[in-house]
């Protein structure tokens, strides 16, 4: 794949991963407005709006951190330009037929279409809208699966193995630090591992419902159901950031004239992330009282200590490259260490959270996507949007200019005040995905509709920048691409 071809595919992975988590927002504000009594939404349009708001984010978000990890990983090994191209038309196929079955057939399960919900809905939807959302989300996953497949393969021909791409051998000593796989291949990786599981598990248990809904006489065990569907659910929104990172690690390079140095504490925080990200989503079955004590108490412990080893090598590692280094501060770098911040601070109401007594109040309450918006938001996408400057300003000679700066400051505040919102509400004890609200929980939720307009209009900004640079874009690379030597 030539370095130019590579880019053009990268750059749309971004533009619809932009646009699509752009209209999101757009649903997400109707959400909180509904909830804060501003606007009359039938609680069946709110939970249509859920679905797609859940559904087009994580997808969304997965496939332009996709886009990231095509980008940078193709430094180090030969990907195939096919497979990008295949997931990028099944991707978009997928998201239409979601599109349709919520929109045009009422289908409103929300992203977890945990079953037998898909099938057994009161007729709130049919037969269509279910097939169309399950046998799109297949469809899209089938894309991501052959992804990572793809990269897989390109890590084991070019490493030897996947143990080799975690750096197993420098944790064992037999190699040196200094011949360890670079960030972005331990990144890519583990995301690898991680998703592969993830999708596969998720085509099982689509495949399941859909075969449910055609035919309702065919059941599933719902426990099995329900571990298949968070085993995909929470481990594929989970490596999103794992994905993104990547642009936290090669941007920061850059920009700082430093190399990210791999060490053996680098490595085992990767490898503890790998094996956590596996195990934990039982944290969603802690009420299944039928699943195995052992699983629910590896859920409940690993969970605390799920995301934070990677969390603080990257965080460190972010000082530490940034510090007297001269860096220089432009929209890109601002953004990736927004990104740091923002997935920091987003973990901390997680912790509180995953405590069994915070817990036992605090769960299916708004605190919840309180903790996740923050470090989605200002973590994952942060990185995403930084990564998009990132690539403007590389291949193009686009300028910023003060309103991209005024996007910077509006996105942050926003996602403060939205994710805050949350937080609060949770405190409140507002119950999450809840069409109506009483009187006492309003306030909030028009507060977050509110931090969520400035929202869109940054956002905005950042692909109105993206859109500028496309149409810019020079016809060659520059010189500096050129020696990215193992692009077939
Ligand atoms: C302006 C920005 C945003 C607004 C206003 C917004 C608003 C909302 C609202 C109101 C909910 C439902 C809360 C409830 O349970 O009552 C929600 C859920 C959710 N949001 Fe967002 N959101 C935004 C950005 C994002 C981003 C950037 C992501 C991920 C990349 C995201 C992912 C999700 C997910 C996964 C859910 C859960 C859906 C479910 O419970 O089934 N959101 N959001
Ligand atoms: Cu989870």
């Amino acid at each position: 794949m030539s370095v130019k071809s590579r880019n053009h595919l990268v750059v749309s992975y971004l533009i619809v991963g932009g646009l699509i988590i752009l209209v999101m927002m757009i649903f997400g504000i109707l959400m909180l407005l509904a909830q804060g009594g501003v606007l009359d939404l039938t609680p069946a349009t709110f939970y249509q709006f859920l679905t797609i708001h859940g559904t087009g984010m994580v997808g969304a978000a997965a496939f332009a951190a996709a886009g990231i990890m095509a980008y940078f990983l193709s430094q180090y090994v030969t990907l195939s330009k096919t497979v990008l191209k295949v997931n990028l038309v099944l991707f978009l196929t997928g998201i239409v037929m979601v599109i349709v079955g919520v929109f045009s057939f009422e289908y409103a399960s929300s992203w977890t279409f945990l079953y037998p919900l898909p099938q057994l809905s009161a007729n709130a939807w049919g037969t269509i809208g279910a097939l169309l959302y399950l046998v799109g989300m297949l469809i899209l996953g089938v894309g991501f699966l052959l992804f990572y497949l793809d990269s897989g393969h390109a890590i084991v021909k070019t490493y030897g193995s996947l143990a080799k791409g975690l750096g197993w051998d420098v944790i064992s000593g037999k190699k040196s630090e200094y011949d360890s796989p670079s960030s972005t291949v331990i990144a890519s990786t583990m995301v690898t591992i991680v998703n592969i599981t993830a999708l596969t598990a998720g085509a099982i248990v689509l495949i399941m419902n859909i075969i449910n809904v055609l035919n309702p006489t065919f059941t599933v065990d719902p426990l099995l159901a329900k571990n298949l569907t968070y085993a995909f659910g929470h481990i594929f929104a989970n490596a999103i950031i794992y994905m993104a990172v990547i642009a936290v690690y090669e941007i920061l390079q850059q920009y700082s004239h430093r190399t990210w140095k791999v060490n053996k504490v680098f490595l085992i925080a990767w490898t503890m992330s790998t094996v956590f990200t596996l195990l934990i989503y039982t944290h969603h079955l802690l009420m299944d009282s039928v699943m195995p004590i052992w699983m629910l108490i590896m859920g409940q412990a690993l969970s605390y200590a799920n995301g934070l080893p990677v969390l603080v090598v990257t965080a460190y590692g972010a000082l530490m490259i940034v510090y007297k280094s001269g860096i220089k501060w432009d929209m890109g770098s601002g953004l990736i260490f927004l990104s740091m911040f923002g997935w920091v601070v987003g973990v901390v109401p997680a912790i509180v959270d995953a405590t069994i007594v915070v817990n036992q109040v605090m769960h299916n309450t708004k605190w919840v996507p309180g903790h996740f918006h923050m470090y989605m938001a200002l973590g994952a996408c942060a990185m995403i949007f930084g990564f998009m400057y990132y690539l403007a300003k590389h291949d193009s000679a686009i300028k910023t200019t003060i309103i991209d700066r005024i996007g910077f400051v509006g996105y942050t505040l926003a996602i403060l005040g939205l994710s805050g919102s949350f937080l609060v509400s949770g405190a409140l004890s507002t119950p999450r995905r809840w069409a109506t609200h009483i009187p006492e929980w309003m306030g909030p939720a028009v507060f977050g509709g509110v931090a969520g307009i400035l929202g869109l209009l940054s956002v905005t900004i950042f692909v109105i920048h993206f859109f500028r640079y496309i149409r810019k874009r020079p016809k060659t690379m520059p010189e500096s691409d050129m020696h990215d030597k193992r692009l077939a």
